[in-house]
């Protein structure tokens, strides 16, 4: 048996993922600290609200604090320069499991990405152990935190949940969310599965119930996520909202593998 998750700290909390999952998750735990660098609606019953940069190492340290598990969602959540990235997705993941580590938490739920295998093919079929292939800088930072996360759970003994985000919104927008979507309901059952399972290290995928899924997510099933939604009832309002650049159509990255992307798309295996 595990230890007894009742301390969890959110990080991102002011983000659209972390003030959905503090909405999904309330009175759940004992005490929800929520975080983010930017402003957060006051503490309700059970929570706290700690307003804190990721890149602060000091101050991530302290945030960490008596809790039993983190889930990570703080960060760039898009391509940007290598300074912000650097500060926000790199030095704020290591600071964050530095903080896990030095406090003594027993696991990390963390927002990856599909961009850190954003360079795959659209015909290929991924599943937890396909390798990182990043589409750019961001992609590049999540495949870095899955690593870190590695590094701290079999080195340290921080257990890590990697989840693979695909496209997590309210509602579906274009085609290749056929393939990409999850509900905001179904990541808070992916998270809960991330703070009750048992594990050392993992990397799953953040995808509902979808038909024409590129990810086999059937280690998460294993873990206990089980979906309740699907994407085709978007279906005949995004199957045509495809894209027009043919890297973009060639990659599962889309829009995020084709930007700056030189030569021709044959190249990549
Ligand atoms: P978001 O941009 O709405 O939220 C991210 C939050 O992190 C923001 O509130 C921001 O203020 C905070 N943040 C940024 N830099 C920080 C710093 N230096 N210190 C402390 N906080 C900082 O993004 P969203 O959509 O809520 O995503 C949450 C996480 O999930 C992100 O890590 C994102 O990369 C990841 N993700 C999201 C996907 C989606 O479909 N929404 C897909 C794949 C991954
Ligand atoms: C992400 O990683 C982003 O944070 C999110 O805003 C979406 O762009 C998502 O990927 C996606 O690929 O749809």
């Amino acid at each position: 048996m595990g230890r007894k998750i009742d301390k969890v700290l959110v990080t991102g909390a002011a983000g659209g993922l972390g003030n959905a999952l503090r909405g999904h998750m309330k009175d759940e735990y004992a005490l929800l600290r929520l975080s983010d660098i930017n402003e957060m609606r006051p503490a309700d019953r059970g929570e706290e609200v700690v307003q804190c940069d990721l890149a602060d190492r000091d101050a991530v340290v302290a945030l960490c604090e008596g809790m039993d598990a983190i889930i990570h969602f703080g960060g760039f959540s898009h391509e940007a320069d290598w300074d912000t990235i650097h500060s926000a997705n790199i030095l704020g993941a290591i600071n964050l499991w530095e903080g896990a580590r030095i406090q003594g938490v027993d696991r990390v739920v963390f927002a990856s990405s599909n961009h850190a295998i954003g360079l795959y093919r659209r015909d290929m079929r991924l599943d937890h152990t396909t390798p990182p292939r990043p589409d750019g800088r961001y992609g590049l930072s999540k495949a870095f935190g899955e690593d870190l996360a590695a590094l701290y759970a079999y080195k340290f003994g921080v257990r890590g949940f990697c989840v693979r985000i695909g496209s997590c919104f309210d509602q579906p927008v274009s085609a290749r969310m056929l393939h990409t979507w999850q509900s905001r309901p179904d990541l808070a059952r992916l998270v809960r599965a991330g703070l009750t399972a048992e594990y050392v290290f993992e990397i799953v995928y953040g995808v509902s119930d979808n038909m024409d899924s590129w990810w086999d997510n059937s280690r998460a099933y294993e873990l206990g996520y089980a979906p309740q939604d699907s994407v085709e009832q978007w279906r005949a309002q995004i199957e045509g909202i495809v894209p027009t650049d043919p890297i973009d159509a060639t990659f599962q990255g889309g829009p995020f593998a084709a930007d700056e992307f030189v030569g021709e798309p044959k190249r990549v295996p």
